[in-house]
């Protein structure tokens, strides 16, 4: 609880035996729930996820793999149940740092955005800490989808950390969302034709090893993502603005 806002955190978990334990136990205090999504793993995610378990953590387990955007679907879903007023995501492989979440929340308990997104380029380390590959991709994604969705100051679309508020999960067409890698680009296209309030912060960017499973194959479903996104604001009828 921050105040007086419910706050709920997804973490969406793939074969994250290695890290799912310590991601659980270093959730803030003011975290009100933890929904661990995991997605059908075929190790321990599940068994290590619900022992270290609280009061405030839960487990919900897809019986077949979905992906991670469906993951996290799911875990808007669970805590639009639970009622709460603002729901951040941090990867179940400890690539969020937790020191970064009050500031990731802070612009929507401000009222000042509906979705919160961490941008990694901004923090000084990130030349020295995310693979250059990486860096590279990751700066071309985020001009192609700030061109493709109009949303200007977009700098870091791939970044996974990020803050929902309820009105914006309420606003969404949750299914529609594209349930795999590229969900990331297909929600800022659609938070974005809502005329919903994006707003980055800086978050810390965290490689300690763990193996991501984007492939280069996925930049073709990613690519095809933000030319529909392009096309959908393009062909799509003009909404009046929200004044606000
Ligand atoms: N690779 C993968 N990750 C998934 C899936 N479903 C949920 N996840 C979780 O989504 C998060 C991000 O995935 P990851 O491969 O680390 O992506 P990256 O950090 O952007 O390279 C991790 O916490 C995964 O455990 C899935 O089907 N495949
Ligand atoms: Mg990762």
């Amino acid at each position: 609880m921050i105040e007086s806002a419910r706050i709920a955190v997804v973490v969406p978990a793939f074969n994250e035996a290695r890290w799912i334990a310590e991601t659980v136990a270093t959730m803030p205090s003011f975290v009100d729930h933890v929904i661990v999504v995991d997605d059908a793993s075929s190790d321990t995610t599940s068994a290590i996820a619900r022992a270290t378990a609280s009061e405030r953590v839960e487990v919900i387990r897809h019986a077949d793999n979905r992906g991670v955007g469906a993951a996290i679907i799911t875990g808007y879903r669970r805590s639009r149940a639970l009622g709460t007023d603002v729901v951040a995501v941090m990867a179940g492989d400890g690539q969020m740092d937790p020191v970064d979440l009050p500031s990731v929340l802070r612009p929507i308990l401000a009222g000042e955005a509906d979705y919160v997104k961490g941008n990694r380029l901004l923090h000084p380390g990130v030349y020295r800490t995310m693979p250059p590959q990486r860096l590279a991709g990751t700066a071309a994604l985020a001009w192609l989808t700030r061109h493709a969705a109009g949303l200007p100051s977009l700098g870091d679309s791939q970044c996974g950390y990020t803050a929902i508020s309820r009105a914006a999960i309420d606003a969404l067409d949750l299914g529609a969302i594209w349930p795999r890698y590229g969900y990331p680009n297909d929600l800022l296209g659609a938070l974005a034709r809502e005329r919903l309030r994006v707003r980055e912060v800086m978050v810390r960017p965290v490689y300690r090893g763990e193996a991501s499973g984007l492939r280069a194959r996925h930049l073709i479903t990613i690519g095809y993502l933000i030319g529909r996104v392009a096309y959908r604001r393009l062909v799509a009828p003009q909404r009046p603005a929200v004044v606000d």
